[in-house]
């Protein structure tokens, strides 16, 4: 499906991205929060979709980031806290002031009071806010729990996780003649599973949970050449300029990028946090439905077995305890299906500063 949808995109690149017609106005602009576990290239094996998802946001011009909280996950919180700053820096506007960012939680279960949980309790305080959780949900457990009222504050709660009941992470699952278990490994809804008691515990606040899940991240690729292209976004000469942050991103991908190649047998990788990030600004790219969410084990996927506790959502009045949005496939004019609309694989590299055609 990837290649295939690639190759719509190739054939698709005269319609440039959605440039704004008019400036927006401070008081129009999505008030967004972050929490994220960046960490590209603090190692071989280091997902680099938040970095992506954090270039994409503050490239925007439509979202205004009141503060970035970091949390361990993809890498220990001292690497996530770090290489989040590094982010940040790269490129900063001297015109505006800089993005604060709050370090957080640094194991499951560690919920006492942080920079980030009391910044995250003044900007709920301050005014709706959009929250967007790349990482695990410790940070969050911090606020919520022992305030579930400020969940009136809360805007809407997007999230990188979340599964059918006999969904296999697997990147042939649904391949047409692929043998499931014949390549590459089966990926676990990591944000859940590095701490599923922060999950359980928000389950009980009527949060608005909007679930981004591994399903629907895979229906995009961010290919080998996706990358050389990022990578040739930063002006040479100009280390701090114009695309110096997305080509500093880039390069910390090759690593992943290999991973990918030889392991999972893939040229590019899913950008998972890019993709719900890029909910935020484009959800009429996601075809999402309101659908019962629990955490169980799964009973279908692994046949005779019991599976690993996993958030899932199904239509199980018995067991659903929480109404949430669940984004599974992108709508047919972000794959290209519609003719003249940008789709988007097109959006997501115009908006990360590629250029639309590639370089010969
Ligand atoms: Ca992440």
């Amino acid at each position: 499906m990837a290649k295939s949808f690639l190759l719509v995109f190739l054939c698709g690149l005269l319609v440039a991205g959605s440039a704004l017609a008019r400036e927006i106005t401070a008081s129009e602009r999505l008030r967004v929060w972050i929490d994220t576990d960046a960490a590209c290239g603090a190692g071989a094996r280091t997902d680099p979709d938040d970095c992506f998802a954090l270039a994409y946001l503050l490239g925007r011009d439509d979202l205004d980031i009141v503060g970035v909280s970091t949390v361990f996950g993809n890498a220990p919180l001292e690497e996530t806290d770090r290489i989040t700053r590094l982010v940040l820096a790269l490129e900063q506007d001297s015109t505006k002031p800089p993005i604060p960012v709050y370090r957080g939680a640094a194991a499951a279960g560690a919920v006492a009071a942080s920079p980030a949980s009391r910044a995250l309790v003044a900007a709920l305080e301050s005014g709706p806010l959009t929250i967007l959780a790349l990482g695990p949900l410790t940070n969050l457990q911090a606020v919520f729990e022992p305030r579930p009222t400020l969940a009136t504050r809360v805007t809407q709660l997007v999230v990188m996780m979340g599964k059918r009941e006999g969904h296999l992470f697997h990147p042939t699952e649904g391949a047409e003649g692929a043998m499931l278990f014949g390549h590459g490994p089966i990926f676990r809804d990591f944000n859940f599973c590095e701490d599923s008691d922060a999950v359980r515990a928000l389950m009980d606040i009527a949060l608005p949970t909007i679930l981004i899940p591994y399903e629907l991240a895979r229906q995009v690729l961010l290919s080998g050449s996706d990358l050389a292209r990022l990578e040739r976004v930063g002006v040479p000469n100009h280390p701090g300029g114009a695309g110096a942050r997305v080509a500093e991103i880039a390069r910390r991908s090759s690593a992943w990028l290999s991973f990918w190649q030889t392991s999972v047998g893939h040229d590019g990788f899913y950008p998972f946090d890019l993709v719900a990030a890029i909910y935020l600004t484009r959800p009429d790219y996601f075809s999402c439905a309101k659908i019962g969410a629990w955490i169980g084990s799964d009973r279908k996927a692994y046949g005779p077995f019991a599976g690993p506790e996993a958030l899932m959502v199904a239509a199980r009045e018995t067991e659903a305890i929480r109404t949430v949005t669940y984004c599974d496939r992108l709508t047919p004019s972000a794959v290209g299906a519609i003719s003249g609309e940008a789709g988007f694989h097109d959006h997501m590299m115009s908006a990360l500063g590629a250029p639309l055609r590639p370089a010969l």
